[in-house]
């Protein structure tokens, strides 16, 4: 068996191209042992039981132990790496951005990615329909504050591409397919984009 972290991953997550992106930039290999989340896979009891009891991709299996949360992940692979800042308040900023995308952006932007690309507008329930407006308003102004943000910096914690960038890059990029968010709004934003996707290492989401 090989000793290489194996990602548990459903391919056109952006939670799970992070750990992949991560990976890139720091030429790590992962194996990769894909679900489908179309189908219940990871809400299986033998799932649920021996990866993830929360049910959910991504997982980073590293030998015997199995690490969820798309940012913990990728935090493991990078921890003492250029992808995390030596400045200890660069460091904290950098989570900042980690933490503030989970609660504020990925909610939001790729939440309607998800229902709107993969569920399907016509099949959404009354629930997720009464909370549209309300996401949209969300994701837009997440998207205002990264752009205020990066017109005055390359990058969004200390000075270099950081973790913080690649955990927001994830969402951001694919932002439009929602058909919610029109990327030519966020100039700083799209300047950030291209510069991530100017660095040695980086991968596309469908590679
Ligand atoms: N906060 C988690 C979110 C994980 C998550 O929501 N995963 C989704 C795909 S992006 C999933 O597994 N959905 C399938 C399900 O809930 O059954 C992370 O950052 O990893």
């Amino acid at each position: 068996m090989s000793d290489r972290p194996i990602l548990h991953e459903y391919a056109p997550s952006g939670n799970c191209y992070k750990i992949r992106l991560t990976a890139a930039f720091l030429g790590v290999a992962l194996d990769r042992r894909e679900y489908d989340i179309m189908k219940g896979e990871t809400r299986t009891p033998e799932f649920m039981t021996s990866v993830n009891a929360n049910g959910r991709i991504p997982v980073l299996q590293i030998s015997d132990k199995f690490l969820p949360e798309s940012n913990a992940a990728c935090f493991w692979l990078a921890d003492g790496t250029h992808l995390v800042p030596d400045d200890r308040f660069a460091r904290a900023d950098m989570l900042r951005w980690m933490f503030w995308e989970q609660y504020n952006h990925e909610p939001n932007v790729a939440t309607l990615r998800f229902w709107m690309g993969w569920v399907g507008g016509a099949n959404l329930t009354d629930v997720q329909r009464a909370l549209l407006p309300g996401k949209i308003e969300a994701g837009k102004a997440a998207l205002a504050l990264m752009d205020e943000h990066l017109a005055k910096h390359d990058w969004l914690a200390g000075g270099a591409l950081s973790l913080a960038d690649i955990a927001l890059y994830a969402y951001t990029h694919v932002a439009e397919e929602s058909g919610f968010f029109a990327l030519a709004d966020y100039p700083a934003v799209q300047r950030w984009l291209a510069r991530i996707e100017a660095e040695p290492g980086y991968v596309a989401m469908g590679a």
